[in-house]
This record gives structure tokens, sequence and C-alpha cells, in this order.
């Protein structure tokens, strides 16, 4: 595994890949939309990734598949705020999934110790400067525009070095308006403007990625590009809870290319799989050694 499982401050170091679990607190996300889309039903579903070996979870109220269209902030916050006040009070790690500084301030407050925003501060010109004075961790993900007609910027000379260029540009604005280095996370942004040629390229140049010297985080679950590959003979694609073995594959790949976290829907694949590569890893035979 290479040097990038640096801690984000705050996070104790695991010795491997952590587990981000996905609660998605929505009526319309294109995996899980509408299963846990009321508090206590979010809750349990939080509760059961936990048991099942999640490090962290991820909570938002707005999907973000292409196509989606905005959600009234003020629902946002009624979605999101309740369910992650009653999983850190059953003493889980959690992050919040939002493009809105008033979210992530309100989630903060509740004890959320990571704003994870798809739009790397793009979308909302307070996000940055709120996360700097909460002085929490903050994912800044690469993307284009908005879910509602991002594939239409699906267009790249180079698509590992235009992303590593423009993350480059988030990761500035984000040092720039105060955020501590020790506290950003990058994440290529799997599926976000990108089609899945384009996310195979950035899953092989993770390494390059990640030589960037940021921890990285990669969320490929359940994503189209999965679906698209183990299509069926026919040609359709695998439907989202199909794609839960390749999902795990893919966070082999990025735990072997040294990546901070993964997101996922379904934890307990993942769990294992970073797991088998830590210990691996760790029982690599050094260079020269039997020779
Ligand atoms: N993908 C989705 C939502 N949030 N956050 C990060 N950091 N990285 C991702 O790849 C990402 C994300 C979309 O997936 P979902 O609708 O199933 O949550």
């Amino acid at each position: 595994m290479s040097g990038i499982r640096p801690l984000v401050r705050g996070f104790p170091d695991l010795g491997r890949t952590r587990v981000m679990g996905v609660v998605n607190v929505t009526p319309d996300s294109f995996s899980d939309g509408g299963r846990h889309a009321d508090t206590p039903g979010a809750v349990r579903h939080g509760l059961r990734l936990l048991e099942a070996g999640a490090d962290l979870l991820d909570v938002g109220g707005e999907s973000t598949r292409p196509g989606a269209s905005r959600v009234p902030p003020e629902e946002e916050l009624r979605r999101v705020l309740p369910v992650v006040v009653a999983l850190v009070a059953h003493g889980a790690v959690v992050s919040v999934d939002t493009m809105r500084a008033a979210c992530a301030a309100a989630a903060v407050e509740a004890g959320a110790v990571l704003v994870n925003d798809v739009s790397a501060g793009l979308a909302d010109p307070r996000m940055l400067p709120t996360v700097a004075e909460a002085g929490v961790a903050y994912v800044a993900m690469h993307s284009r525009g908005a879910s509602i007609d991002m594939q239409d910027r699906a267009s790249y000379d180079d698509v590992a070095a235009d992303v590593r260029h423009e993350l480059l540009g988030r990761r500035d604005a984000a040092l720039a308006a105060g955020i501590d280095p020790q506290l950003l996370v990058l994440d290529p942004g799997l599926g976000f403007a990108k089609d899945a040629g384009h996310n195979w390229t950035l899953l092989a140049a993770l390494s390059e990625l990640a030589a960037l010297g940021s921890p990285l985080i990669v969320g490929a679950s359940r994503k189209r590009f999965l679906g698209q590959l183990l299509a069926s003979p026919e040609g359709a694609p695998r439907p989202p809870e199909g794609r839960d073995a390749a999902t795990a594959a893919v966070t082999v790949l990025a735990a072997q290319a040294g990546v901070w976290a993964v997101r996922v829907h379904e934890v307990g694949a993942s769990a294992d799989a970073v797991r088998v590569v830590a210990a691996c890893s760790a029982a690599r035979v050094p260079a020269g050694a039997g020779s």
C-alpha cells in the first residue's frame, strides 16, 4: 500500500481504509431512494450499517443522481438533522452529505465531524468559510455543475489529468478559505459529469491522484457504470441492488491504492475487503528478501 493513509486529524489511524456507510434520507436516490426516507427508518438503517462494520456514516437529504433537481433548503434540513442527532447520540461518527453551508453548520452543531460536499464549495459560496470556521473535516469532490445537467459536461481531454487539475483548484480554494490541510479529503467524483470510461480511467489512476498528498475517498457504490459492466446478454444494465459484489471489488482496488475511505451502501463486504487488503499489505515480503 502506498504511503497515503495519513490521518485526517481527529480520526484515529485504523491502519486500513475506512468504510463510510451511506444513509440517504431521500425519496429519490438512484440506489436506495425511498427505502429509509423517514427519520426512524434512516436511523435504523444507520445502526444496521454500524453493526455491519461501518466506521462512519454519511447522512444526506438531497439526491445528486444525474438529472436530479435541488431540494429546498428547509426540506433538506428537516430530513437530515434529526437523523444526525440520533446517530450521534448512538455514538456514530457522522458525516453530512450536503452542498449547503447552513445545512453543514447545523449538522456540525448537532455533532457531525465531517462535511461531504459533492460541489467542493462551488454550489454555495459560504461553504468553505463555514467549514473552516467549524474546524471539521471536509470532503471536496470533483464534479462539474449541478446534477440536473452535469452529464452534458462529461467531456475531457485527459480525464485523469483534468480531474487532478480541477481538484487541485478546489483544494487551493479550500486552503485559501482557511480549511486545515490535515482535514481535507479529495474525491474524484465517480459518475459526476463522467461516463463509464471516465470512471474506469479514474479508478486506474487512483495512485496518481493519491500523489497529490491529500487523503482520498472513493464512491463507486452501485453506480451506473457497474450496472453497465454487468449488463445482461441483451444489454440491460444490472439493477443497483445487484451491484454490491462489484462495489466490493472496487473497494479492493481503492484500498490497494491507499485511499482513506470508500463510500458504500452495503457495508459488510467492503468492511471485510479493506481488512483483507490491510492484512496482505502488512504481510508483504520486503524487496530483496529471500533472494
Ligand atoms: N456519490 C453520491 C453522493 N455523494 N459523495 C462523495 N464524496 N462521493 C461520491 O461518489 C458520492 C457522494 C451519489 O450516490 P448516492 O445517491 O447513492 O448517495
